[in-house]
């Protein structure tokens, strides 16, 4: 049993986090398999670079009930045709699950889509703050040039449903038109 003053087990220090238990993972744009809409851009693509890498934050197991998670997502600037690299997207498992997003660093877009299909996006910059409702699928794209660093707090029993993306997609991509971000 913990007593006294103690030192935290984990640290963020803005646009990164550390400590006990950290878990990290890649994704490579070979992982990102049928995501984007030019198949003839991507095949002719390095499968094998980055294309974001996600650090968290576990401290309870998946599934526990009233536990959160915190992570922090770095996602590589650049388009395969005219498509931003992208996060895959997902609902949650758990559709009652939550979530926030903030930007720390560099320019992306919130892409999110309730289960009627409906697309909207929310511009992500440093500083931005992002709630994600229930039953809303949510991605994020890198319009900028440099990384886009995003930070994300959410349920140990919210779940990853990919899925459903994997098959249905979102309803609207989006695309640089003319130099410009646009919902297509
Ligand atoms: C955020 C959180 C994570 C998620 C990550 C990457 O950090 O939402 O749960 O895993 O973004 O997004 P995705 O899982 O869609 O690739
Ligand atoms: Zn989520």
């Amino acid at each position: 049993m913990k007593q006294g003053i103690t030192q935290s087990p984990y640290s963020f220090t803005g646009d990164d986090i550390a400590g006990e238990g950290l878990k990290t993972g890649l994704r490579t744009l070979g992982d990102l398999a049928g995501i984007f809409a030019d198949e003839k851009a991507y095949a002719a693509m390095d499968k094998g670079i980055t294309a974001y890498n996600v650090k968290s934050i576990e401290p309870d197991p998946q599934g526990t009930r009233g536990g959160l998670y915190m992570g922090i997502t770095y996602l590589e600037s650049g388009k395969v045709g005219d498509e931003y690299f992208m996060t895959k997207g997902h609902f949650h498992l758990n559709p009652l699950s939550t979530e926030f997003y903030w930007g720390v660093k560099g320019e992306g877009m919130l892409i999110l889509m309730d289960e009627e299909r409906n697309v909207w996006a929310e511009k992500m910059f440093p500083g931005s703050l992002h709630y994600i409702p229930a039953r809303v699928a949510h991605r994020v794209a890198n319009t900028g040039s440099e990384t886009l660093v995003f930070a994300a707090c959410w349920p140990s029993d919210a779940g990853h449903d990919y899925g459903t993306i994997a098959r249905d997609g979102f309803a609207r991509r989006l695309l640089d038109v003319n130099g410009k971000p646009e919902l297509v």
